[in-house]
């Protein structure tokens, strides 16, 4: 409800032509956001559209980057203007992604707000980011995200309450009018929660004898990657690299990848390597995870973590079934099989998996982009999954590569890689894709191709249909091609090429990807007519 003593402005303004949100929230240039009354703008529409009952609960944080406190601020404000009663908020503005997440679910918040454009870089010239998540803890489904992109069309005022924006440097409840802003520890719960899932005390008796690294990347993940593995595990400091939340992310591109984070990479393969390492990004959702010099695939990573769930302490009782995204290597799909659960198959975008995770179909779900997570929260989990590595590795003795082996050994080996084409004219990126759906039916049964098709999607729980999800191509010996068009750049366009090959024969567990994947590469290149489209010759980025 309202506070009688909350004076609200109302401010006239004109409606901006370009907030449709894509794969996650809205993300933009930060100098876009810095526009007079465009984050403004947003914010109204998100809470017109989630119309949030009186007196309502808000979880409020991000990943420090520049900007975050400047538009807190202003969301305090508009909150309360919205008759929000309770913001809770992480100290200093700051809250992971998947700690925010949990912080909605375990105060029984009523929705949540996260600044971050995640991995995307920071700084006055980088990009800035805003996303609304429901009060399942999980990002807002597409018929609301509709709702807010037809609402920024049309908007025409917003409301802010009229004091000024809280200091939130320290713990604590600050009353603004009738608005009760909490600021809490941002690691507190989460840290909590992990001590549920993993087995603590196995994991500081590994990390007694051996060493792991982690890198935050200078994104959000420090300071709960310090509470974890060195206040509670034993780990010295120095193994948390780039542990300090900063605004610029020090220049870093903070998106766990072999590229840019090729510090952690060349640390991996040095002589006195750690058995495990691994990184997280800006906003702490995405992880990658390295052992002996390997980067492991995440569609191998997630494959093993539901072949190995019965190790780890919270997921002992068994997982009711997985899914990944589209592009996502099948290697999820035959662990499942010989587990006798079901695999879901969704389109990008982690919101695709919440259902699923709400319904208790799943239990494990993962995607090609460096994100894995549980039941535990509705968003992926970057420390999330290198602890569970590090139990897994502790409680089985194995080494990473050891791991992988036994696995592919097992299961066979699912090849991935992506390809990403950066296009600067969005419109032959979107002619490109048309001209591909147009031939899709010609096709089959000429050069190897068993079937090609448009992905749409039928969401089992709720009945919703998600259409025009990306394009797959298979091929008669099980690899399969698959192209879509990124939702969460701020310029142009990226299309990705996403190849995967299946290998069985113990002979061939062991290649180079260029050697793996010559022949592929070449016919993806070729089969969507990539250089008529778009003059390019080859792919921008390889991951
Ligand atoms: C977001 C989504 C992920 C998605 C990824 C890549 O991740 O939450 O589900 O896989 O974008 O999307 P795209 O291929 O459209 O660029 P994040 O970590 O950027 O929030």
């Amino acid at each position: 409800m309202n506070s009688a003593k909350t004076d609200i402005e109302i401010v006239s303004c004109e409606a901006f032509d370009d907030q449709r949100p894509g794969t996650a929230g809205l993300r933009k240039k930060v100098r876009v956001f810095q526009q007079p009354h465009y984050l403004e703008t947003f914010v109204q529409a998100t809470l017109d559209a989630l119309s949030l009952p009186p007196g309502a609960a808000v979880v409020v944080g991000g990943d420090g980057r520049y900007h975050n406190r400047k538009a807190i601020g202003t969301l305090t404000r508009m909150l309360a203007a919205a008759g929000v009663s309770r913001v809770v908020v992480g100290q200093d503005g700051i809250l992971s992604t998947p700690a925010a997440s949990h912080l909605i679910r375990k105060r029984g918040a009523n929705a949540g707000f996260i600044l971050t454009a995640s991995h995307n870089p920071g700084g006055p010239d980088g990009d800035f980011g805003i996303k609304f998540n429901m009060s399942n803890g999980g990002q807002a489904p597409e018929r609301l995200t509709n709702a807010v992109y037809e609402a920024t069309k049309s908007i025409r005022e917003y409301r802010l309450a009229a004091f000024d924006a809280p200091d939130l440097s320290a713990t604590g409840t600050v009353h603004c009018d009738g608005v009760a802003v909490e600021v809490v520890d941002p690691a507190e719960d989460y840290v909590q929660l992990m001590e549920s899932l993993f087995d603590f005390d196995l994991m500081r008796e590994f990390l007694g004898a051996n060493r792991v690294v982690f890198d935050a990347m200078n994104g959000v993940t420090g300071p709960y990657a310090r509470a974890i593995l060195c206040d509670r595990l034993g780990a010295p400091a120095a193994d948390v690299l780039n542990a300090v939340p900063l605004e610029d992310f020090g220049g870093l591109h903070p998106d766990p990848n072999p590229v840019d984070a090729a510090e952690l990479v060349e640390i991996a393969e040095s002589s006195d390597a750690p058995i495990l390492l691994g990184a997280s990004d800006g906003d702490g959702d995405r992880n990658m995870i390295i052992g002996s010099g390997h980067v492991v695939s995440p569609g191998d990573s997630v494959a093993i973590m539901l072949a190995n769930a019965h190790r780890i302490p919270g997921y002992s009782n068994g997982i009711s079934g997985a899914a990944r995204s589209m592009p996502t290597s099948r290697a999820l799909d035959a662990v499942a099989e010989k587990l006798g659960i079901p695999c879901y198959e969704t389109p990008t975008g982690w919101r695709f998996f919440c259902n699923l995770l709400d319904d208790g179909r799943i239990g494990i779900c993962g995607e090609e982009s460096f994100g894995t997570s549980s039941a535990h929260v509705r968003e992926k989990d970057g420390l999330w999954a290198f602890l569970f590595w590090l139990n897994l590795v502790a409680a089985t003795g194995h080494s990473v590569q050891r791991i992988l082996d036994d696995h592919w050994t097992e299961y066979g080996r699912n090849y991935f890689q992506r390809r990403d084409y950066f296009i600067e004219d969005a419109s032959a990126a979107a002619a490109l894709i048309e001209d591909l759906k147009g031939r899709l039916p010609g096709l089959p049964g000429k050069h190897s191709v068993a079937a090609a098709d448009r992905f749409d999607y039928t969401d089992p729980v709720d009945g919703s249909v998600s259409t025009d999800q990306g394009i797959r191509v298979f091929l008669d010996d099980g690899s399969r091609i698959v192209y879509r068009l990124s939702g969460t750049g701020t310029s142009g366009a990226t299309l990705r090429v996403y190849l995967e090959r299946i290998e069985v024969d113990g002979d061939k567990l062991g290649m180079e990807a260029d050697v793996a994947f010559a022949g592929l590469a070449a016919r993806a290149h070729a089969t969507a007519r990539i250089t008529d489209f778009t003059g390019l010759e080859s792919a921008t980025a390889i991951i």
